[in-house]
This record gives structure tokens, C-alpha cells and sequence, in this order.
């Protein structure tokens, strides 16, 4: 059976993990947290000393997620998108918070002051949705909101029923 690829992605803190790991139990699908995937592999290529964290070594990453890509099935979740091959993707979503609640969660991540700031402006620009935008084709690009548990519910449940057409409309 043909199964699609999802990108989940947008600002740390969103909720790309928690509804990944959620949609990928109640879906079948294989969940990837690319971040996870490059600690585990020491995918990096130096360190930023500003940002007081590794570079992501993309090349590598994409290398080592090729063959499952093909395959089809898989959820990513990383908070970027313009390396992925665009091939990769059948839809993407970006999911979104409201400044105040972002905050919160992001302070309780313990994360420093600038880290905080950086993070916020990069949610307040929409960054991520931008990125995408220039990466994917508009008509697969979809905002989701991500501030209480009902979004989550509600995200879940319309992510499940678009895999279930795709299926659908993948098999014959
Ligand atoms: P990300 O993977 O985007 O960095 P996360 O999944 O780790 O984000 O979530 C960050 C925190 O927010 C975590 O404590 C769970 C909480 N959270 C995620 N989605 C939520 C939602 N829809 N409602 C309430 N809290 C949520």
C-alpha cells in the first residue's frame, strides 16, 4: 500500500513533536524527529557558538533519510524545510502558537533570554511559514493552530482523514 510523507515543522515549542508522536500511533505512519535522528548519528557539521548549539549537517541528514523517504509512510518533524528534497512531501503543515503561550513553553524549556527572543520574533514573522512557502508548492502548505488541547484533537483527527483520501485516491 502507498502511503504519504508528512513534514511537520514551525518555531520549537509549537507542538511538532507532541502531534507527530500522536499521529504516527494512531496512523500507522513512522515518525522521525530530525533532531533526535542527527544527535543520534552526530549528523552535524561545527558548532554555533552564538546559539550555543551543533549545525545540522543537512546533506548527511538527507542521505541517511532517503531510503525510508521513498518508501513512503513517514512523518518528519524539524523546525526547518527549505533542505528536504521538495519531492519528498505530499503535504506539509506548519503549525503556529499564540506569542504569549509560545512563551510559557519555551520558559519552561528553560531556554535564556536571547534564545526566547529569537524564537518569538521567529514565530511573530511566521518564518517557518515563509520557508515553506518558498520550498513547497503553495496548494500543500497548511497553518495549523497550536495552542490548546483541543487543536491538538482537532489537528489529529484532520491529518488522519487526509491520510485516509490519499490512501484512497493512491490505490488501485
Ligand atoms: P516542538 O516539537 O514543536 O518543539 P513540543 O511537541 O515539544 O513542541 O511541545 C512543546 C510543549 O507544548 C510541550 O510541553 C507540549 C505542549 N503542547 C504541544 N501541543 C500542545 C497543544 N495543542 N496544547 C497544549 N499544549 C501543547
Amino acid at each position: 500500500m502507498l502511503l504519504p510523507n508528512i513534514l511537520l515543522t514551525g518555531t520549537p515549542g509549537v507542538g511538532k513533536t507532541t502531534l507527530g508522536k500522536e499521529l504516527a500511533s494512531r496512523s500507522g505512519l513512522k515518525y522521525v524527529n530530525v533532531g533526535d535522528l542527527a544527535r543520534e548519528g552526530q549528523l552535524y557539521d561545527g558548532y554555533d557558538e552564538e546559539y550555543d548549539c551543533p549545525i545540522l549537517d543537512e546533506d548527511r541528514v538527507v542521505d541517511e533519510l532517503e531510503n525510508q523517504m521513498s518508501e513512503g509512510g513517514v512523518i518528519v518533524d524539524y523546525h526547518g524545510c527549505d533542505f528536504f528534497p521538495e519531492r519528498w512531501f505530499h503535504i506539509v503543515f506548519v503549525l503556529k502558537t499564540d506569542n504569549s503561550v509560545l512563551y510559557n513553553r519555551l520558559e519552561t524549556r528553560g531556554y535564556n533570554q536571547k534564545k526566547l527572543k529569537d524564537n518569538i520574533q521567529c514565530e511573530i514573522f511566521q518564518v517557518l511559514y515563509e520557508e515553506a512557502l518558498g520550498s513547497y508548492k503553495e496548494e500543500i502548505v497548511h497553518q495549523l493552530p497550536s495552542n490548546k488541547p483541543e487543536d491538538l484533537e482537532d489537528n489529529i483527527n484532520q491529518i488522519l482523514k487526509w491520510i485516509e483520501q490519499w490512501v484512497k485516491d493512491h490505490s488501485s
